[in-house]
C-alpha cells in the first residue's frame, strides 16, 4: 500500500466507524471505505489481523499496511497527520482535556446505558438505565455551554473531538428513543442539544453517514436477536 492511501474497515451502522470518516471529511482527506459485511458472526481476514486484540471496527490505514485501533485514536492520529487542515482537538490543552474527558465519559458510562435500553431486561435496571441517559444529556447540555461558548459546535464554529464522539451516538440514541417510546434529548429539558444535533447532523462532514432511524431499529433487532442467540456481550452493537 503506497504511503498515501487512507482506507477505514468499518460498517454503515457503526456509530465508532463514522468518526474517522467525519474527521477525514473535516480534513478533506480523500479514503476507501471497506465495509465488514460478517461483523457478528465471520470476521474478515483483514479484520482479525489488524485488530487482533479487540477484533472491533472501525480500523483506519495509512498506506505500509500499519493498522491503528479504537475509534477516537484514530481521529487523534488524523488530527496530528493532516494538521494543515482545520484542528479537531481544541488547541488549548486544558480544553482538550475536558473535551477528552467527555468522550471518555461518553464511551464507558453513558452509552453502555444507551446499549442496554435495546436489550431485555429487568424493569429496575431499564429504569436506572433511562436515568442515566437522561442525567448524561443533562450533563452534556451543561457542557456544550462552556465548550461551545456561544457558538454552534462544542468545537466553536467548527466541529470538534466532542462534536465527533458525542454526535456518533445520535443515531442509536434515537433507536433507543423509539424502542422505549420516550424522547431522551428533549426541547424542553435540553434546547441547546437538540438544535446541536440538528446542526450536527446537517453538517456537510456528517449527512451521508448518519443513519435513518428506522434502518437503523430493523438492524438493531437483527443484531440484538443475534446477541441473545449468540449469549455475547451487548457491547457489540
Ligand atoms: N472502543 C471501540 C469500540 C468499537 C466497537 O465496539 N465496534 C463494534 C461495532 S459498532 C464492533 O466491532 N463489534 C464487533 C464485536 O464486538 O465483535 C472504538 O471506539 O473503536
Amino acid at each position: 500500500m503506497a504511503r498515501s492511501e487512507v482506507k477505514v474497515l468499518g460498517t454503515w451502522a457503526s456509530q465508532f466507524a463514522m468518526r474517522p470518516r467525519i474527521a477525514l471529511n473535516l480534513k478533506s482527506v480523500n479514503y476507501e471505505f471497506i465495509e465488514e459485511k460478517k461483523l457478528l458472526e465471520d470476521k474478515s481476514q483483514l479484520l482479525l489481523q489488524s485488530n487482533p486484540v479487540y477484533k472491533k471496527v472501525p480500523v483506519f490505514f495509512h498506506g505500509d499496511n500499519k493498522p491503528i485501533c479504537e475509534s477516537l485514536i484514530i481521529v487523534q492520529y488524523i488530527d496530528e497527520t493532516w494538521s494543515s487542515g482545520p484542528s479537531i482537538l481544541p488547541t488549548d490543552p486544558y480544553e482538550r482535556a475536558v473535551s477528552r474527558f467527555w468522550a471518555a465519559y461518553l464511551d464507558n458510562t453513558w452509552y453502555p446505558a444507551v446499549q442496554s435500553l435495546g436489550i431485555p431486561q429487568g424493569e429496575e435496571a431499564k429504569k436506572a438505565a433511562m436515568a442515566l441517559v437522561e442525567e448524561g444529556v443533562a450533563l452534556m447540555e451543561e457542557a456544550f455551554g462552556k465548550c461551545s461558548k456561544g457558538k454552534a459546535f462544542f468545537g466553536g464554529d467548527e466541529i470538534g473531538y466532542l462534536d465527533i464522539a458525542f454526535g456518533s451516538y445520535l443515531g442509536w440514541l434515537r433507536v433507543a428513543e423509539k424502542f422505549n417510546g420516550k424522547k431522551l434529548m428533549d426541547e424542553a429539558k435540553t434546547p441547546t442539544l437538540v438544535n446541536w444535533a440538528e446542526s450536527f447532523c446537517s453538517h456537510a462532514a456528517v449527512k451521508d453517514f448518519m443513519p435513518d432511524t428506522d434502518k437503523l431499529a430493523e438492524y438493531a433487532n437483527i443484531v440484538i436477536a443475534k446477541i441473545i442467540a449468540l449469549g455475547v456481550a451487548p457491547e457489540t452493537l
